[in-house]
């Protein structure tokens, strides 16, 4: 019996990227990451991570014009009527600050809920003169109560225009802070699941973002914010996989990939990979794994 589902839910949207006076394009990420997805699905030697999907739909959101709450808004109401425990999204972006919507319909459908954010900055700016920004995510889940700080981890976090404000913030509210230093010396499959046991303490869910801006510039340079510092592409495949595999993750968002700064595809199609990856951490969960 083939046991879960995969819904791509693209939502092409980079308002709150414009609002932070960072690099427009991610809204082109959507289509373009589903195209090289669907040249991975199509490789006959792919089709081994597939025994147990019953399923993989690719549909878009259509975004409110330069409104971001309105398109926060519609992001939850969709995602909300997906979430089942065999139906697994993932959501392209855009704008990090569309994890918002796609965490607020995480609370309404699973009440308790854990996130783990793989990124170079902590996104947790506080939304002034009413502009919400792709700096602004997860200050508006903890806020709204969407999400128990106590179950928030961020992994990486190593932008070295990082607030030191922004960090004392997500210690005020009892978040995990995993940085890529740690990691290093560690390995992303320790650190990954010292997340997993944080976010899925007392959880029903859990919320999985990467921002490819949390990947080296060499391996992401189509992203809103480059960093030369940051995760490898085999630690950002490991992570994927490993999200994937876990019985409690229950959305993935691939977020901030921007085809109109990327170098011969290479995010693009990295974006690809990390969709494929956890898709076949996905396909090897245990039993019935809900
Ligand atoms: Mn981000």
């Amino acid at each position: 019996m083939r046991r879960f589902s995969v819904e791509i839910i693209g939502v092409p949207f980079d308002h709150g990227v414009k609002l932070i006076n960072g690099r427009p394009g991610a809204r082109f990420g959507p289509e373009k990451v589903m195209q090289e997805f669907s040249k991975l699905l199509a490789n006959k030697k792919n089709n081994d991570f597939l025994q147990n999907i019953e399923k993989v739909n690719c549909t878009n959101i259509i975004p409110i014009k330069e409104n971001v709450k309105k398109t926060h808004e519609k992001v939850t109401t969709t995602i909300k009527k997906i979430l089942k425990p065999n139906i697994i999204p993932i959501v392209i972006g855009g704008g990090h600050d569309i994890s918002f919507g796609s965490g607020k319909a995480m609370f309404l459908a699973y009440k308790k809920i854990g996130q783990i954010n793989i990124d170079a900055h902590y996104d947790v700016r506080p939304v002034v003169n009413g502009k919400i920004t792709s700096g602004t995510p997860f200050r508006r889940l903890l806020e709204g109560k969407f999400l128990n700080g106590k179950n928030f981890v961020e992994l990486g976090v190593h932008a070295p225009k990082n607030l030191k404000e922004h960090y004392d913030y997500v210690i005020k509210k009892k978040g995990t802070l995993i940085h890529l230093e740690y990691i290093n010396k560690t390995s992303i499959d320790k650190a990954l699941n010292k997340a997993l046991s944080i976010a899925g303490k007392n959880t029903n869910a859990i919320m999985f973002d990467i921002d490819i801006d949390g990947i080296q510039k060499r391996f992401a340079p189509g992203c809103s914010a480059p960093c030369i510092e940051g995760f490898t592409k085999k630690q950002a495949l490991e992570a994927a996989y490993i999200a994937g595999k876990n019985n409690d993750v229950k959305l993935f968002n691939l977020m901030e990939v921007n085809p109109l700064h990327d170098v011969n595809n290479k995010t693009v199609k990295l974006a690809a990979e990390l969709i494929l990856s956890f898709i076949k951490g996905l396909n090897e969960r245990e039993n019935n794994g809900y």
